[in-house]
């Protein structure tokens, strides 16, 4: 098996090496990326949006049970009526009479958690060593286009199959578009880290069909050269739009949260869903997205 090969954020922009390894395998991951002080914070961050339904001021303005999609995943969630910010819980979990601190350890994602925090906002618009890499591989710029808090707690938190990332989006050029995933607890194979299939984003779009997720089937793809990329709190991985990556169950006691940001690039608009099955194609010209998988989930 290859070595993650992981590296440290040295300077203002990426070497000629990492680029070119950025081109050729569809990922780079760092060290260090958020300061010990900056994991943190974006931890006790996290931990207060996640308490807000059950705080009493705020409790209003949330509802359970936003429609997820037939098959994505079963667990309940919560939707901020003001806002799109959404969160959902790990399959078959009981969230009643849970304090703050207990549905932190239920949680399965929490969407646009950006939208809710000075603390977030400032970092996806500005953090040094997030746009070092950024500015780099998009040098015209970049917009965010999707937040998500990991939050895969002990024992209980699921897979997330394998998958390309663009599958699920709908903007103008697959190529232009990043994902960046933030380890803010020691992430290793046991609890749940990513595995990448290194080039595997040359492959172009492959079909995803639905299971109990939008995923890639193994009759599309083999998974044999994957690579875990384990990651200390603070180690972040970015990759490619089109990578196949996965993550395990946590089968561990301990925790594994991440913070997982989507950028494009500024010259690549958003299109509609329908306009986009006709971009993110297999080599036959058959849309591969997950919206054309079960369009009712979108
Ligand atoms: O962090 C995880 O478990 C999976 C993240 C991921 O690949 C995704 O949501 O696209």
């Amino acid at each position: 098996m290859m070595s993650s090969n992981l590296i440290r954020l040295t300077g203002e922009k990426l070497t000629d090496v990492q680029m070119e390894q950025y081109r050729e395998l569809g990922y780079l991951a760092f060290e260090g990326v958020l300061s010990p002080e900056e994991v943190e914070a974006s931890r006790a961050e996290l931990k207060a949006l996640l308490g807000r339904p059950f705080a009493d001021a705020e409790c209003g303005k949330w509802e359970e049970g936003r429609p997820m999609g037939k098959n994505n995943h079963s667990g309940p969630s919560f939707q901020m009526k003001e806002n799109r910010s959404f969160f959902q819980l790990e399959s078959d979990c009981d969230w009643s009479g849970l304090s703050a601190d207990e549905l932190e350890l239920k949680v399965r994602k929490y969407m646009w958690f950006d939208e809710e925090s000075d603390y977030y906002q400032k970092m996806v618009k500005a953090h040094k060593g997030l746009f070092s890499v950024l500015d780099s591989v998009f040098p015209q710029g970049v917009e965010l286009y999707q937040s998500m808090a990991l939050v895969k707690p002990p024992r209980i938190g699921s897979e997330k199959p394998w998958h390309q990332d663009n599958a699920y989006f709908s903007i103008k050029d697959p190529n232009g578009t990043i994902g960046i995933w933030i380890a803010l607890d020691d992430a290793q194979v046991e609890n749940g880290c990513m595995h990448v299939l290194p080039g595997g984003h040359k492959m172009g779009p492959l079909k995803h069909e639905h299971t109990f997720d939008c995923e890639i089937k193994k009759d599309r793809f083999d998974p044999e050269g994957m690579l875990p990329i384990p990651l200390k709190p603070g180690g972040a991985l970015f990759f490619h739009g089109n990578l196949p990556h996965w993550t395990p169950i946590n089968s561990s006691d301990s925790r594994r949260r991440a913070l997982q940001f989507h950028y494009r690039s500024v010259d690549n608009p958003i299109i509609s869903a329908e306009e986009y099955d006709a971009v993110f194609v297999e080599a036959d010209g058959s849309p591969a997205t997950c919206h054309a998988a079960t369009p009712e989930n979108f």
